[in-house]
């Protein structure tokens, strides 16, 4: 965690933003995988808590009373049979002390703190619940239904943790370039143990162990695939093959929970076919562009616009596309390719904030998302200021099923030409991504070196 001054300082801002009432901020209990003893590990708090409180532990809760100026960590000590199974751990007076926190309490005192507020009809902010268990812990307290809850969850709270955390301060810039290095180690690997004969999983398994060596642990699960075009496809016990593409999508999480969030696609015997190069070069440009254009002020919706238009120029030069490039992407004819947005936030989540709601993270009063199938999914569409770091991940997919799909019922036709996509059916697909900073006057990637992605690049890496 970072020095006790840090969380003090946030709560004041959080404090000023949210101008009156009482927040309430639940932290994650351990969540059983198949028997309540057996949790999912290592154990990982909710990081809209980490923010602001730090204390990296099971059964805590933060109150932040606005109106009395007083702020408390709940949460009970834990007592000498878990000290005989787990060893001892820091009290909440501990925990509570290294984020300059006054007041602790145990968990029943919760009840009656919410009783109080409730009676005294003083406004409670909780922000949207994603786990079931706290879900039946807000409607114990504050008696909101769960299929309530979102709606009920205090929309000047949300905003202001967004505004907050939307902004990376200098010292989580320099825990993001440690997440960077994790990733880096588990990219690098994973190129050098690619060849004919080895099973996804076993590449999948040796990354995650690299995650869990360095850090805390994968920052979402690793996508390492021969089928790239399934866009979250899950690693296999499928033999790897010579002539087919790999797709990587992985990183890791500092021990301060920190992300990074890189792709990769490679061919299994480190040489790219002439067809494999056609559409990598394409998606390397979109992916390269965004390094020109991305600055503070510009929509983020635009530039994912800028790299369709020229997806869309690159695959008509390829006879895959047709017509006019503006019409094409006005109609949406693109998204057969890239169904999915150039990019999200990122930060403590690997999609940052998406709990709170995309609506509030990535968009506002001036953007607000596309309803077309492809642009729908983009998860960041407002303007972009210092200190957002983003990833930025073009991609190109051929995705049998949708072909046909918009094939037979002829979306798309006037500027798709759907005889040459026959031969692109077993492809797979192509992503790139990297994790971008916006500076003062422009951008740059996290980590001060390259992940191999130029074709010339990866071949040589592969091949040393
Ligand atoms: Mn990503």
């Amino acid at each position: 965690m970072f020095d006790k001054n840090t969380y003090i300082k946030r709560r004041e801002t959080l404090k000023k933003l949210v101008k009156s009432g009482i927040i309430i901020l639940f932290g994650n209990n351990e969540s059983p995988c198949n028997y309540p003893n057996n949790a999912y590990s290592p154990f990982r708090q909710d990081s809209s808590f980490l923010y602001y409180f730090g204390a990296n532990r099971d059964g805590l809760v933060g109150i932040i009373d606005i109106d009395n100026n007083t702020e408390t960590l709940i949460g009970n000590d834990i007592d000498i049979d878990d000290i005989v199974w787990m060893g001892p751990v820091d009290s909440v007076k501990d925990m509570a002390s290294a984020a300059g926190v006054e007041q602790t309490a145990p968990f029943k005192e919760l009840k009656h703190i919410c009783c109080e507020a409730l009676k005294n009809k003083r406004d409670i902010h909780f922000l949207p619940p994603y786990r079931s268990d706290i879900m039946i812990l807000i409607y114990d307290l504050l008696g909101i239904h769960p299929n309530q809850q979102k709606e009920k969850a205090s929309l000047s709270l949300i905003k202001a943790v967004v505004k907050m955390r939307s902004v990376k301060e200098q010292q989580e810039i320099e825990e993001l370039e440690r997440a960077f290095e994790i990733g880096y180690l588990m990219h690098t690997t994973a190129m050098k143990l690619t060849r004919e004969g080895v099973t996804e999983k076993f590449i999948s398994g040796q990354l995650d162990g690299i995650a869990n060596s360095y850090g805390s642990k994968v920052s979402f699960s690793t996508i390492f695939t021969q089928r790239g075009e399934i866009l979250h496809g899950a690693p296999t016990m499928t033999t790897l093959k010579n002539g087919k593409l790999v797709l990587c999508d992985c990183g890791g999480e500092t021990i301060n929970n920190y992300c990074s969030d890189h792709t990769r696609t490679y061919p299994v015997n480190g040489k790219f076919t002439q067809k494999q190069l056609d559409i990598y070069s394409i998606v390397e440009a979109g992916h390269d562009l965004v390094l020109q254009i991305a600055k503070p002020g510009v929509k983020w919706f635009d530039v994912h616009m800028d790299v369709c238009r020229l997806m869309t120029t690159r695959l008509k030069e390829l006879g895959l596309m047709k017509g006019d490039v503006e019409e094409a992407v006005a109609s949406g004819a693109h998204a057969l390719f890239l169904p999915h947005g150039l990019g999200h936030m990122m930060g403590m989540d690997v999609h940052d904030m998406e709990g709170l709601g995309q609506i509030y993270v990535g968009y506002d009063d001036e953007i607000q998302p596309s309803t077309q199938f492809g642009t729908g999914s983009l998860r960041m569409g407002r303007r972009i200021e210092e200190n957002f770091v983003i990833t930025d991940e073009p991609g190109i997919y051929f995705i049998p099923a949708l072909i046909d799909e918009w094939k037979a019922k002829g979306i798309g036709k006037d500027f798709i030409n759907f005889d040459a996509l026959e031969q692109y059916k077993d492809f797979g697909g192509i992503r790139i991504e990297d994790d971008v900073l916006i500076t003062k006057d422009g951008c740059r990637f996290i980590g001060n070196k390259e992940i191999p992605y130029h074709p010339k690049d990866i071949e040589a890496f592969m091949n040393q």
